[in-house]
């Protein structure tokens, strides 16, 4: 009998939503189960098309909107071999932003939704993606956003209004106004549900 895969668990929400948090927490939380469980952050700033990206994001470089789109995907599929083998070990991946980010916050420059679904269909379709939601003004107010691009408030509306659009009927949408602890003990409910239910599933391909 073939071994059981880990599954793939992918975090989306606005920035200060708090999902690095709670990737973080989840990633102990199924170790502390006795799963193995890893984290991957997209973008990925440690490869060289990240290093690119972190100069982009970064406002050191400009680069036209859709050669950075191209580079955040490339980004994903770069790290896709890995995320297989690890998958196909048994490991669960917690992702932190995924091809959902790729989309929104491209499309929010005024880009084609269906242009930038292009470059990440056939990625591996997460089994579960959790969407944290908060209003954007909150999300101003948790921290004050750094000098990053895209830390404005009006664009991380487009950015939620787009989220919207992608979010398919089996995403699980929590509201990210609760304690870091209710949140977690959410989350890692449903992670240990996906777990248990993908293990004997194939990976299909996204947006196929
Ligand atoms: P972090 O703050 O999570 O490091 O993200 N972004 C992200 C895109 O524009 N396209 C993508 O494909 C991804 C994954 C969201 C840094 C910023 O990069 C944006 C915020």
């Amino acid at each position: 009998m073939a071994s059981a895969r880990g599954a793939l668990i992918v975090l989306e929400g606005v920035d200060h939503s708090g999902k690095t948090t709670q990737c973080m927490k989840l990633v102990e939380a199924l170790k502390k189960h006795g799963q193995k469980a890893e984290l991957i952050r997209f973008p990925d700033r440690t490869t060289a098309i990240g290093s690119v990206i972190n100069d982009y994001l970064g406002n050191k470089c400009e680069l036209h909107d859709f050669a950075i789109h191209l580079l955040f995907s490339a980004n994903r599929w770069e790290a896709v071999p890995r995320m297989e083998k690890l998958l196909s070990e048994g490991t669960s991946l917690i992702v932190d932003r995924y091809a959902f980010s790729g989309v929104a916050f491209t499309a929010a420059k005024g880009l084609d939704m269906r242009r930038c679904q292009h470059s990440d269909i056939g990625l591996p379709r997460p089994d579960l993606v959790i969407y944290l939601t908060l209003p954007p003004e909150e999300a101003a107010k948790r921290s004050e956003y750094g000098g990053e691009r895209y830390e404005q408030t009006d664009f991380q509306k487009k950015v939620a209004e787009n989220f919207k659009v992608l979010q398919e009927d089996d995403w699980k949408i929590l509201n990210a106004n609760q304690t870091i602890e209710e949140l977690h003990t959410h989350i890692l409910q449903l992670a240990k549900e996906a777990v248990t239910k993908s293990s004997c599933q194939p990976i299909l391909p996204l947006w196929k």
